[in-house]
């Protein structure tokens, strides 16, 4: 991060506190990760990432900008970075994962919201983030009501475009969506000051398809490896889908299929980083942000594995690809893109029935021993589906876990214990 100084300053970041908060995160990352034994070999690529993280990744993504690329933030999966990836430029997740921003964000914005846009917003009053600084403009989204109000607040300190999600899923809200699609291109357009070409946009395809895939192999491997060997740590496999929100997605593409390649081999040589019978958890919910690890934590201390997370940051967003073989033309490829964003089942829909079919999917493909639903607190819309999963899991017989946290990391004790008494119980 020293070496980048200038360009931080440049970038209006406040370089003396983001240093500290990059030191304590750095120095967290450390005990919590590379304390760990038996880690796969190729986790040094990303070791060197989160050293990296505020520093030589932020070189990369302004030595687009200086080029015209579109720097674009986002704090949803919805934003579609096919298009962006395709103008050349490059789209990241908003730091919005740390308790340290808080007390700023509760200046402006009222206490009993998520932590998530609570962390988020703080990220920029502070200007203690250098992706939010680096950031053209953030792309926000109409998905939950404290998001959508946040984005005409947050825009009086950093320029928002917001794009429409619909709230259903019925011909005309997908119509109206598709429009959304095309006018994000022409965003896109504005800051290239030039065409966006069909080809370009295939390409981003394609090489989003392929981080997919390779996200895909990652799950595969943790979860359905026909063994019950897990040979990667549930915090290191977080962390990778972690900064896949970050990273320039060829070199991450290419980091992670190697990384892959030493799992498999682990597989074959029954090289497990659990001990038998460990009790096999999936984690449902809501996203969890750079840098949290709470629950994680909480759960492999207590003797548990978590092998998937079906949250945003996971299966939700690598679960589909865009159907590039069925891309003819500029309208076809609008179209496949509207198909893979339309089955993201976020709990913003109504009715979001898909959404339970696939966890009862999920858990029956990765031979569970059960199941924790997390939320963040004041998440509404998580919240109130828990019911509805909860039920569908009970009449599966599924034992399940809810939970509701935010970034404080005052109830990690708390959670702890009740995850103990969870394991114990099944
Ligand atoms: S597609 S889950 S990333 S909206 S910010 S809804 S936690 S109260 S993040 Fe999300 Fe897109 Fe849906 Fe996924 Fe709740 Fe907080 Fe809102 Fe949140």
């Amino acid at each position: 991060v020293h070496e980048h100084k200038k360009l931080l300053e440049e970038l209006g970041v406040d370089v003396e506190r983001h240093a500290k908060m990059m030191e304590m995160g750095y120095e967290g990352y450390k005990n919590q990760f590379m304390s760990q034994t038996n880690r796969p070999k190729a986790m040094e690529y990303f070791d060197w990432f989160m050293s990296e993280v505020q520093g030589q990744r932020i070189a990369e993504i302004n030595e687009l900008r200086k080029n015209k690329k579109p720097a674009i933030g986002a704090f949803c999966i919805f934003v579609p970075e096919e298009i962006i990836v395709g103008a050349g430029g490059a789209c990241f997740g908003l730091c919005g994962g740390s308790p340290a921003t808080i007390a700023d964000a509760e200046t402006e914005l009222p206490r009993n919201i998520c932590p998530l846009i609570k962390s988020a917003y703080g990220f920029k009053l502070q200007k203690t983030c250098a992706y939010t600084q680096s950031a053209d403009f953030i792309y926000g989204e109409t998905t939950c009501e404290a998001k959508k109000k946040t984005w005409e607040l947050l825009n009086k300190h950093h320029p928002v475009k917001v794009m429409n999600i619909p709230h259903m899923k019925r011909e005309k809200d997908l119509k109206m969506w598709k429009e959304e699609l095309s006018e994000f291109k022409e965003h896109m357009e504005e800051i290239t000051k030039k065409p966006l070409t069909f080809e370009e946009m295939k390409n981003g395809v394609k090489i989003v398809n392929e981080k997919r895939f390779a996200l895909q192999r990652l799950d595969r491997l943790r979860s359905m490896n026909g063994s019950d060997v897990i040979p990667i740590s549930a915090k290191d496999a977080l962390f990778i889908t972690q900064i896949s929100f970050l990273d320039d997605p060829i070199r991450f593409t290419q980091k992670l299929n190697d990384l892959c390649d030493e799992l498999e081999q682990r597989v074959k040589e029954n090289n497990s980083v659990y001990k038998k019978e460990t009790p096999r958890l999936m984690v449902l919910g809501t996203p969890f942000a750079l840098p949290n690890w709470k629950l994680h934590t909480a759960v492999e201390t207590s003797g548990g594995a978590i092998v998937n997370e079906e949250s945003c940051i996971g299966h939700r967003y690598y679960k589909d690809n865009v159907d590039i073989d069925e891309i003819k033309d500029e309208d076809s490829l609008m179209e496949k893109l509207l198909q893979k964003y339309s089955s993201v089942d976020c709990a913003c829909f109504t009715p979001n029935t898909p959404r339970i079919d696939k966890i009862l999917q999920m858990y029956k493909d990765r031979k569970l021993d059960g199941v924790i639903y997390y939320s963040l607190s004041f998440c509404h819309t998580y919240n109130v589906e828990a019911k509805l999963v909860t039920d569908a899991l009970e009449k599966e017989g599924i034992p399940a876990l809810v939970i509701e946290s935010d970034y404080s990391p005052e109830d990690a004790g708390q959670i702890k214990t009740r995850v103990e008494a969870f394991l114990e119980s099944i």
